[in-house]
């Protein structure tokens, strides 16, 4: 026999002692309330999304600030911004014996964790970076070779944008040179500091900080970067 709805709904299953129909959803009912939940998913959906990407933007750019911050008190202490390449120029410091500790780095990630590892090597002209929580991150797996002073670390720590792809740091003498970076699934990816109207680099004098923005992939429209300028 064929079996339809109408048919099942005849069955005396569905059907009380008095053979009144028992209360509950038919599968026609039953369908279309799974069809309006699927419309008030796809209207709704996206626009959760955006905010979500929205407020990614916001927290990305408001960290850019604290590290602009803590380059600015670097530079203050010691005449340069933080190197990108986990070396100082200037031999006798305190600052460069502590830095002849340092492993060399494996070329991942390089330029962001050299920024790290110089703002958190001491109290004097350093920023205390544990702020930045969950977005201090190692994604490629790597020992500093010394203790990251102000964070008690060893690991050689990068930073994570809100949408948790390590964003990239060059400072003004590395800006021309592409950067190998590492996310959180293990896939590496090249990284160009960005150019702004003109071709110049934005912070071609200073240093720049750059995110690969909500696709996590470098060197399309969504990255931010930082200086705008
Ligand atoms: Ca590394
Ligand atoms: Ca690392
Ligand atoms: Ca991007």
């Amino acid at each position: 026999m064929r079996h339809s709805v109408m048919a099942t709904n005849t069955d005396s299953r569905w059907h009380d002692s008095r053979g009144r129909p028992a209360a509950g959803f038919t599968l026609i009912e039953l369908m279309i309330v799974i069809a309006i939940l699927g419309l008030l998913a796809a209207v709704l959906l996206p626009n959760i999304l955006g905010a979500q990407d929205a407020s990614n933007e916001t927290d990305t750019e408001a960290m850019f600030i604290q590290l602009d911050h803590a380059a600015g008190s670097f530079e203050r202490r010691h005449g340069i911004y933080p190197p990108a390449n986990l070396k100082m120029p200037d031999k006798g410091s305190k600052l460069a014996k502590a830095v002849e500790k340092w492993k060399p780095d494996n070329g991942r990630n390089t330029g962001i964790e050299s920024f790290v590892a110089f703002v958190s090597q001491d109290r004097r002209g350093g920023t205390d970076l544990s702020v930045l929580g969950d977005n201090l991150c190692n994604t490629d797996n790597d020992k500093h070779g010394a203790e990251l002073t102000l964070l008690g670390r060893t690991e050689r720590l990068e930073i994570a944008d809100a949408w948790r792809t390590p964003m990239a740091y060059f400072d003004r003498f590395t800006m021309k040179k592409p950067q190998t970076m590492v996310s959180f699934t293990g896939e590496t990816m090249e990284a160009s500091a960005a150019r702004g109207e003109g071709g110049k680099h934005l912070g071609a004098k200073k240093y720049q900080f750059l995110s690969a923005g909500k696709d996590g992939t470098f060197g399309t429209g969504d990255d931010l970067a930082w200086p705008k300028n």
